[in-house]
């Protein structure tokens, strides 16, 4: 779908809490100083539909969509993404800082519900119909023991979402999920360390960049 792309897309994952907003937000005022132009956008979200099916999936009751509805959902708020944001920024020579993207189906939907989880077959169909061959060219992982994520997010006094209340082995599946798609996408993935300070946190990520794009 692409054939101009310039720029480069680097995606922040993680459990809740981990500091994906907080290091996304550091490195682009890195880059913005460097003189390097980015964009920073998030899933779901990103467009005017991608937002309106953010609040479809973020509210209400935890157990308000089927896990393949919310597969279908976030599928089609990250087409939206891609073709009416992430693409063209990309081709204009923009990087593209996102948190959170595929990686998070595949941890929430396609490992942490469990037995009712929707297959990584079936996600991986829906990735390619709504985005095709195309991958983040490097994807930062924010790892944290479960209840220090969980006791950020309760620290920040802002109301809590659906993925925010639920059991936790949720959480726990979910923190396995990442370190296994870590592993297994060792050229994109980079499994880093957040129960470190914002500041010792961002200059790895700062130190990471450099080396793989300046
Ligand atoms: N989802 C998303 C799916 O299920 N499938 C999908 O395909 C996609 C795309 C999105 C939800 O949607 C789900 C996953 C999510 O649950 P969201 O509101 O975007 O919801 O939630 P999160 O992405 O989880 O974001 P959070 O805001 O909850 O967590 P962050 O961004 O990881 O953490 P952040 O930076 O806001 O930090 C949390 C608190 O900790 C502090 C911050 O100041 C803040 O108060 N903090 C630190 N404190 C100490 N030391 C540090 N190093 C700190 N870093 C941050």
């Amino acid at each position: 779908m692409i054939n101009n792309k310039k720029g480069f897309f680097i995606t922040f994952e993680g459990g809740e809490g981990a500091g994906k907003s907080t290091q996304i937000k550091m490195l682009h005022e890195y880059l913005s100083n460097e003189g390097i132009a980015s964009i920073l956008t998030r899933e779901p979200g990103g467009t005017k539909g991608g937002e309106a099916i953010r609040e479809l999936l973020l509210t209400g009751e935890g157990d308000k969509w089927d896990p393949v509805s919310e597969v279908l959902l976030f599928s089609a708020a990250r087409r939206e993404h891609i073709l009416k944001e992430i693409f063209p920024a990309l081709s204009r020579g923009q990087w593209v800082l996102c948190d959170r993207f595929s990686d998070s189906t595949v941890a929430y939907q396609g490992y942490a519900y469990g037995s009712k989880s929707v297959s990584l077959e079936e996600i991986d169909i829906l990735y390619r119909i709504s985005v095709g061959n195309f991958y983040p060219d490097l994807t930062i992982v924010l790892d944290i023991p479960v209840e220090e994520g969980l006791s950020r997010v309760k620290g920040r006094n802002e109301a809590i979402n659906r993925f925010e209340a639920k059991e936790i082995e949720f959480y726990e599946k979910l923190r396995s999920a990442y370190i296994s798609i870590s592993k297994s996408n060792p050229d994109r993935c980079v499994l880093i360390d957040a129960l470190r300070s914002k500041e010792e946190i961002n200059s790895e990520i700062i130190s990471l960049v450099k080396r793989r794009f300046c």
